[in-house]
């Protein structure tokens, strides 16, 4: 047994301990820390972007979402029945006066849990080795993200001003929409100008649709012609069942041979490509060959997940190593200048190979989803209050990457926020560096065109107070209210006193 002294507590474990920066290194496949600070708050951070990232209370149930054919897409489908306090990579346990024990894996395929004597590393992949700290909590996070970066690297970019396409047209953009948008935002002050999910002939068919006849290429040249960086959604790693002229073989598999439906959207399954066989290394790198030939040098990679998936690949290995495989792919395949923004992305294995991540659940033009909340316990599903809380609590990641939390609304057309929580995503926004809006000009009137522009231009000095609470130019804002911290708040009349009976699904 070595025992080390961490400040305040001292940890013992079983494992080779050696001093690092701010902490100490375990050289372990497992890590289990003894620790004295009993049954508190435990910060689970969830595999990917969409998953929940919060501080739970220790004595509460974890929140596991409850309905099983969302459970892949909300979370790591491999702790779905976990009973305990568990999340993926990295967690941490709070301990008086605003400190926190933390324990991270510097490899993939690993999860972290918490008891109130332990905090227990485990690696489902080759050995990790483990980062673990005592002290203030934002030390200790910051501290563990330089672990990370000598161990990944990072090519943290710069997003500039983004115009994203999803969040006002859905799926139903056409070529005549998209000019319509490019010639509307001009003298807004964005940088970038992405087109989302819809331009495309079927989710895995990565050519252009019957609503864009000129093509793709014709697409980003005017773009570019405008003053914008071209930017593109796609999703690489996925192939709808619709999709013709993909062969299955090329599918990660389940255990009798047959390819592994990944999840259900767009109106039916999708399967997942198996990024360690030939045949799907060669689908990937056609497609984002394809759309940096066309022209478009941002690439929004979505549902990117879905390599990762627990299954069957030619190549022998474990989800996140697998992933990482296909997503260095991508990198080699476009080159060091495209801005690639992981979405869906299981967090860990995107560093240092990805600019950006999308840290949190889709926006949506209302606070909450009383559905999900109460029937489903779904953080990772579209609401604005769920964007901002997970984003807010991966805000350590920002060295390492750039982190993307969504789009914010400035239009009260088609939206049903309060003004207060429109205000709280913009903020949102300014704090990560990363500012998008999906608002066509037009939707806008003429104060919240004034607000958007305003946004766009500052340069906020930004100084965070604690965990939830920053400062803007000097303006107190307070994001606690947001967050899903502990027993989970409501506000009156949204929902809270609504008591709905619980299910009990059958697997
Ligand atoms: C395009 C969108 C946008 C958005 C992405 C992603 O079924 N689902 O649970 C589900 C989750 C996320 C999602 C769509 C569906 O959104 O985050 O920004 O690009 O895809 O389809």
């Amino acid at each position: 047994m070595n025992t080390i002294d961490l400040g305040d507590i001292s940890i013992s474990t079983d494992a080779a301990l050696a001093r690092t920066t701010g902490g100490v290194i375990v050289d372990a496949k497992d890590a289990v820390l003894r620790h004295p600070l009993g049954s508190t708050t435990f910060y689970r951070h969830g595999w990917h972007s969409w998953a929940l990232a919060h501080w739970a209370v220790m004595d509460d149930e974890p929140t596991v979402v409850r309905d099983p054919a969302r459970r892949a897409l909300s979370d790591d489908p491999l702790l779905a029945e976990h009973p305990g306090h568990v999340g993926n990579y990295v967690g941490a346990i709070s301990g008086p006066h605003g400190n926190a024990l933390l324990l991270g894996a510097l490899g993939f395929d690993t999860i972290v849990e918490a008891t109130a004597g332990t905090l227990r590393g485990t690696s489902r992949g080759e050995p990790s080795r483990w980062f673990a700290a005592y002290g203030p909590e934002e030390v200790v996070f910051a501290d563990y993200a330089k672990a990370l970066e000598k161990e990944l690297g990072s090519v943290r970019g710069d997003p500039g001003r983004v115009w994203c396409s999803w969040y006002s047209f859905y799926q139903d953009i056409t070529e005549a929409s998209t000019h319509e948008a490019l010639s509307g935002v001009e003298g807004f002050g964005f940088d970038v100008f992405q087109l989302d999910d819809g331009w495309q002939v079927e989710i895995g068919t990565w050519e252009q649709g019957p609503d864009f006849p000129s093509g793709m290429a014709a697409m980003a040249t005017a773009i570019s012609e405008a003053g914008y960086r071209p930017g593109l959604w796609i999703a690489p790693f996925i192939v709808h069942e619709r999709s013709e002229n993909v062969l299955p073989e090329i599918f990660v598999q389940d255990a009798d041979g047959h390819p592994k439906i990944a999840g259900y959207n767009w109106g039916g399954p999708y399967y997942a490509v198996d990024v360690t066989s030939d045949g799907g290394r060669r689908h990937v790198a056609d497609t984002v060959q394809r759309a940096v030939d066309w022209g478009y040098t941002y690439l929004k990679l979505d549902f990117i997940f879905a390599a990762a998936i627990p299954g069957v690949r030619v190549g022998d290995l474990t989800g996140d190593a697998a992933y990482r495989h296909g997503i260095e792919l991508i990198r080699q395949t476009v080159g060091d200048d495209v801005y690639l923004l992981g979405c869906g992305s299981p967090i860990l294995p995107s560093i240092g190979i990805f600019n950006g991540i999308r840290v949190g659940p889709d926006v949506a033009p209302y606070w909450e989803n009383d559905l999900n909340r109460h029937l489903h316990q779904d953080y990772s599903s579209p609401a604005l209050r769920y964007a901002i809380s997970t984003s807010l609590n991966r805000l350590w990641l920002k060295p390492l990457v750039a982190v993307d939390p969504d789009v914010a609304y400035f239009r009260t057309r088609f939206a049903i926020l309060k003004d207060s929580h429109r205000q709280l995503m913009a903020d949102l926004c300014q704090v990560c560096e990363s500012l998008a809006t999906s608002d066509p000009p037009w939707w806008l009137n003429a104060a919240e065109t004034d607000q958007l522009k305003a946004w766009l231009a500052a340069q906020p000095i930004i100084e965070r107070q604690d965990r939830y609470r920053f400062t803007i130019d000097g303006r107190p804002v307070d994001f606690e209210p947001a967050t899903l911290d502990g027993p989970i708040r409501s506000e009156p009349g949204q929902g809270a006193e609504l008591a709905l009976p619980i299910p009990h699904i059958d697997r």
